[in-house]
């Protein structure tokens, strides 16, 4: 018997980490007998896969190193972006990608129909300054997942990478390429892949990564309800509201934004997030934030408010730094 089998790595096929039975608090634990039958998916990803068993472990780091080891290679990366998690963060990363790359905007289903992408694309360009290609896609409706192939074939390459925040849809947009055969585990919570996984699609090579983690992000970690609601399942249906001037919106309880004026503002985020009004509030310390005609004031995390008239807005200073503004990118 070779030395190898005797020390045998295996990669659990579910989320690409080291598989291991020595210790059941690490990542890629399987307990012994498992391992020597030859299972494929360590403890977490079966779990995960049987009985949708979901553990929320907030001491992962994953994104270390991740930009630099990509960009030491000459393959292509396709990076993936919700349309709600379009923010000065999550393009910061994209454009940190130094290889031929293409901006997917994911989950596209959850995008309220009557939207017109050509002018979201062309808006997007033109508030983050991006060049390269983009495309929309749905993973769940299969929709434009065949631009994948097409752009490695334009670029005449085979190997790429799927990048992206984590919950961006990376594993399932792989799965679907595969002909949902579903061995990648694809899941609601964060950071559900922690290794590279190559796929063989064809003559195609296709590596599912880690996602990333925002740094500037509007949940807590251990608020385990929070992070659900923050990936959108359902329609995102944009919600309008005719601002009266002494109204406060009040997100979740603890975001609060105010000084509108008398403006018209429509919010793009998940439908589960609790958005009140009121007229009230006991917070001392409010920063501002100059909006524009016709800017998105952008929620990292969360999603983005149009607003269609010029103000100078407060917002409680604990969450100043997750607010920016752009140009809308639903601008007509
Ligand atoms: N509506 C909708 N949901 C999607 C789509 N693609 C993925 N999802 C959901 O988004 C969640 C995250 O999907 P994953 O594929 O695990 O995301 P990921 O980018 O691989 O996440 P990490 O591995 O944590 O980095 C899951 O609940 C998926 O079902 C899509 O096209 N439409
Ligand atoms: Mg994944």
């Amino acid at each position: 018997m070779s030395l190898k089998s005797t020390m045998e790595i295996r990669k659990c096929e579910g989320c690409g980490i080291t598989l291991q039975y020595s210790d059941d608090s690490k990542v890629g634990f399987i307990p012994k007998n498992k391992f020597k039958e030859g299972a494929i998916y360590c403890q977490r990803c079966f779990k995960l896969k049987n009985y949708n068993e979901k553990v929320y472990n907030d001491s992962l780091i994953v994104d270390e190193g991740l930009i630099d080891k990509v960009n030491a290679t000459n393959n292509y990366a396709f990076f993936l972006i919700d349309f709600l998690n379009i923010n000065d963060e999550s393009i910061n990363t994209f454009k940190q990608i130094k290889l031929n790359k293409t901006l997917v905007i994911s989950k596209c289903d959850l995008i309220f129909k009557d939207i017109n992408l050509e002018r979201v694309k062309d808006n997007l360009r033109k508030s983050y300054d991006i060049k390269d290609n983009i495309i929309f896609l749905s993973s769940k409706k299969n929709q434009n997942i065949n631009q994948i192939f097409t752009t490695l074939d334009k670029n005449n390459l085979k190997t790429t990478f799927i990048l992206g925040y984590t919950n961006a849809g990376k594993s399932t947009l792989i799965n679907c390429l595969k002909g949902n055969k579903e061995r990648i585990i694809a899941s609601s919570m964060p950071n559900t892949t922690l290794d590279f996984i190559e796929i063989k699609i064809g003559d195609y090579k296709i590596i599912d990564t880690p996602g990333f983690s925002l740094k500037t992000t509007f949940n807590k970690k251990q608020e385990f309800e929070l992070i659900k609601k923050l990936n959108p399942v359902y329609f995102v249906s944009p919600i309008n509201y005719q601002i009266k001037e002494e109204q406060i919106f009040s997100i979740e309880d603890r975001l609060y934004l105010k000084n509108f004026g008398n403006n018209s503002a429509t919010f793009y985020m998940s439908n589960m997030i609790k958005i009140k009004k009121i007229y009230k509030d006991e917070i001392d310390n409010y920063k501002e934030i100059n909006v524009n005609e016709d800017n998105d004031v952008v929620i990292a995390s969360l999603g983005f408010i149009h607003v269609k008239k010029k103000c100078t807005i407060k917002v409680n200073e604990e969450y100043y730094n997750l607010i920016s503004v752009r140009d809308s990118i639903l601008k007509k």
